[in-house]
């Protein structure tokens, strides 16, 4: 219940919603949800999907009402029908399996993912140790352990862990890379202690946290200076969107993650009147609207647009399925 009694002429409580820009869909999930809605056109239902392909919900509920049928291993796929690997990546063994039973396979792992699979394959080659910084148990990560063999990479979590690293002896040197989705702040104090403790660690060329990332953080950074509490709508097993939430917090916010409008903690915006909303790359638009016109019943609503960078990245399709 909204307690505080100051209203605007529409009996509402005045609220000043800070929206974020950019928020939402990247280009990566983009091109990953159209790949399985071209597979679902071109092959007919239904197409398996290997895990979600993305970590959303609201998404994963319109493909499967499509015709996706979302499974956690290549073996709960027949035979007969196609199968579309997530957006976060695979280990190699998944499409040498899929090939191995002639299964019609597309890969939808975002091409800045892929990039950093080519470069683990790089650093091994050369003979480097792989200090990987990412989160245990992420299928990211699995899918980029999974890119060399057992031993090559040593995971790296937290500031601690990179102090504690100890090389493998017959390293022929060091080199790290890191996740994709991680938070740009804590990445660097991970990378500070590695480069300090082996000067000559090779760093992965440009940036494995990507534009998105990045961007996403940049941007609600900026609204958690204004706003006494933010929004961050995404799902409680996205790394990205998580990542948001602690931008928020250490921008001085309170900060909340919420699937759906559903969700809004409306006793928590209690004496709230300036309030930050943004959504992790794997939300759609259409939740961000759904979040403001359920505000909009509680409060007399004034929307600002907070941009901090212009998206202009969009990757191609995989050949065949470019106008299905
Ligand atoms: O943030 P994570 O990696 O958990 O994934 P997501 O599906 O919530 O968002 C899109 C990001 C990826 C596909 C990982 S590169
Ligand atoms: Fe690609 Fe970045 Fe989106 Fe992941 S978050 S899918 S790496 S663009």
């Amino acid at each position: 219940m909204v307690t505080d009694t100051q209203t605007g002429p529409s009996g509402r409580r005045p609220l000043t919603l800070l929206i974020a820009a950019p928020r939402g869909f990247c280009a990566g999930v983009d091109r990953a949800i159209t790949i399985v809605e071209r597979a679902i056109a071109k092959y007919g239902a239904p197409v398996y999907v290997r895990h979600e392909i993305v970590h959303n919900k609201f998404v994963v509920d319109g493909l499967r009402e499509q015709g996706a049928i979302f499974v956690e291993e290549l073996d709960e796929v027949p035979d007969d029908r196609p199968v579309v690997f997530s957006a976060h990546g695979v280990p190699k063994v998944v499409p040498q399996n899929a090939e191995s039973r002639g299964l019609d396979f597309l890969d939808a792992t975002c091409p800045l993912v892929s990039k950093v699979h080519r470069q683990a394959e790089r650093q091994m080659d050369a003979g480097r140790h792989i200090a990987f910084i990412g989160h245990k148990g992420h299928p990211e990560v699995i899918g980029t352990f999974g890119q060399v063999p057992d031993g090559t990479m040593t995971l790296i979590e937290t500031v601690e862990d990179a102090e504690a690293f100890v090389p493998p002896a017959d390293a022929n040197g060091l080199a790290f890379l890191t996740q994709t989705t991680l938070s740009v702040d804590d990445t660097a104090q991970i990378m500070a202690v590695l480069q300090r403790r082996f000067p000559d660690i090779v760093a992965p060329k440009g940036e494995d946290i990507c534009y998105a990332t990045s961007n996403r953080q940049a941007a609600v950074k900026a609204i958690a200076e204004r706003a006494q509490a933010v929004l961050v709508i995404g799902a409680p097993n996205s790394s990205n969107s998580l990542r948001l939430v602690e931008v928020a917090e250490r921008g001085g916010a309170r900060a909340m993650l919420i699937q759906r409008a559903a969700e809004i903690p409306i006793d928590w915006l209690d004496g709230i009147d300036t309030l930050g909303l943004t959504a992790g790359a794997s939300a759609p638009e259409v939740l961000v609207r759904e979040v403001v016109n359920a505000l909009a019943q509680h409060f007399d609503v004034r929307e600002e647009q907070v941009k901090t960078a212009e998206e202009t990245v969009a990757f191609k399709l995989p050949r065949g399925l470019e106008a299905a």
